[in-house]
């Protein structure tokens, strides 16, 4: 098999990648390790910012999102006995969506199909190599036997646990880590959410996020023990947890209704330096996580794809390669800055077992003086919506 870009993974990164190319007429194959139905249906992040959905209708992805997506201008807090809304729109022009990642998964995979896209499920990469010569390689399993695709450039977009962060030399390659003590027992429940808008409640016990992923359905999370058992937790006590998290607060009501769903995922931020190794550029998690707190990860990861695809472009259709060289420096620099947020929101939000007496009144002091002031709301709300995203025809 050729191409000129070997893509691996087929989530949120890979499949935006391979159709900005396509609509350059630059081809690419993508390799899965999933069935194309896992990947349709694994429930992962539920929130957009503006950019990422004027991204999705400029380049002719918007249909389905527009019919059953949910805006929203503003986003609320609970904490130390008090609630505050943060209006958005007012103070950014601009608002964040909900729509689910396995949506946009399946709108991309639908769309690349019927352009006579190649996206090969069940194929999993199992070596990269030849990035320093003109001649790379991905080598992967599918239907049994062992395959190669040559191609000009590897984009890995496979994951956090995939094979591509690895194929860059140890030597050359420096993470940076930072573990939480939690993690988030994420449920979906078939019952209306407390308000239509997203609330972030601070608690002494815990955080707790009420979110949702249509008008009937809630997706909401508990910080639980990194280490926790999903055994540990029966439905009433997430119920019960839910309500004394959320507290009393007038038109709030927690609605009870069917858990349809309900796993842990433990919490940590990371990024690797550099995001290119010669013919192997990172995009998404592969390069970097963030705590899903400021629900940054997909949303970065389509920030990469606009860097990465520029690049690509530029070097096909006009023979430049500044962008491709610059790759690296200009999604860091902005991962970063999701990174710092996403840790913020993380800190500002959750509480600290372990934390001194101290430490928790300095958080709740600090949790009055972002959202009683509107210079705090706004940098709050500059950040949730999410920071410019570079125009991927160069
Ligand atoms: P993905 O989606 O993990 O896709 C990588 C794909 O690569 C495949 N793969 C391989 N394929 C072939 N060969 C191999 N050797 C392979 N190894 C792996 C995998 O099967 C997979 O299909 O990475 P991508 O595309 O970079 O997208 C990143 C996002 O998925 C992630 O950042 C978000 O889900 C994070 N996230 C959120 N992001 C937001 O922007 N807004 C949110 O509201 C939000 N909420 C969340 C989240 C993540 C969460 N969890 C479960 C970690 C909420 C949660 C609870
Ligand atoms: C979600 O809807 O899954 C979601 C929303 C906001 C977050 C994290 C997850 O910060």
């Amino acid at each position: 098999m050729r191409a000129q870009v070997a893509i691996i993974g087929a989530g949120p990164a890979g499949l935006l990648l391979s159709h900005l190319l396509h609509l350059e007429g630059i081809e690419s194959i993508i390799i899965e390790s999933r069935s194309r139905e896992y990947c349709e249906t694994r429930v992962r992040a539920g929130l957009l910012e503006q950019n990422s959905v004027d991204l999705l209708n400029e380049t002719g992805l918007g249909e389905r999102m527009n019919r059953i997506a949910l805006p929203h201008d503003g986003v609320q807090f609970t904490f130390d006995n008090t609630y505050h809304r943060v209006n958005m729109t007012e103070l950014t022009g601009r608002r964040v969506t909900i729509y689910a990642q396995q949506e946009i998964v399946k709108d991309i995979i639908a769309v690349r199909l019927k352009a006579g896209g190649q996206i090969h499920f069940e194929a999993d990469a199992k070596e990269i190599g030849g990035l320093d010569t003109a001649k790379p390689f991905v080598k992967f399993m599918h239907e049994g036997s062992l395959k190669t695709i040559e191609c000009d450039y590897v984009a890995g977009c496979d994951g956090f646990h995939g094979i591509s962060r690895d194929a860059m030399p140890a030597s050359m390659v420096k993470g940076f880590d930072r573990v939480y003590p939690f993690g988030w027992l994420g449920m979906l429940i078939a019952a209306k959410p407390p308000s239509e808008e997203l609330i972030y409640s601070h608690h002494p016990e815990g955080f707790t996020l009420f979110s949702m992923r249509a008008p009937e359905i809630t997706r909401s999370y508990l910080q639980v023990a990194p280490d926790e058992d999903i055994k540990n937790w029966s439905e009433d006590r997430m119920w019960s947890e839910m309500r004394k998290r959320l507290g009393k607060h007038e038109g709030l009501e927690l609605n009870e209704g069917e858990i349809l769903q309900a796993s842990i995922t433990p919490m940590r931020s990371y990024v690797s330096e550099p995001m290119r190794y010669e013919k192997l550029f990172l995009a998404g998690d592969s390069a970097h996580i963030v705590p899903p707190t400021g629900a940054k990860g997909m949303n970065l990861a389509m920030a990469d794809v606009c860097v990465l695809a520029r690049a690509m472009i530029a070097f096909y259709k006009k023979n430049q390669t500044h962008y491709l060289d610059s790759y690296s420096e200009t999604c860091l620099s902005r991962v970063w800055r999701a990174e710092h947020f996403s840790w913020w929101m993380t800190t500002l939000m959750h509480t600290f077992h372990d934390a001194s007496p101290f430490d928790q009144r300095r958080q709740i002091a600090e949790l009055h003086t972002v959202f009683g002031s509107r210079a705090g709301q706004t940098l709050l709300a500059e950040n949730y919506a999410g920071l410019p995203i570079v125009n991927w025809r160069p």
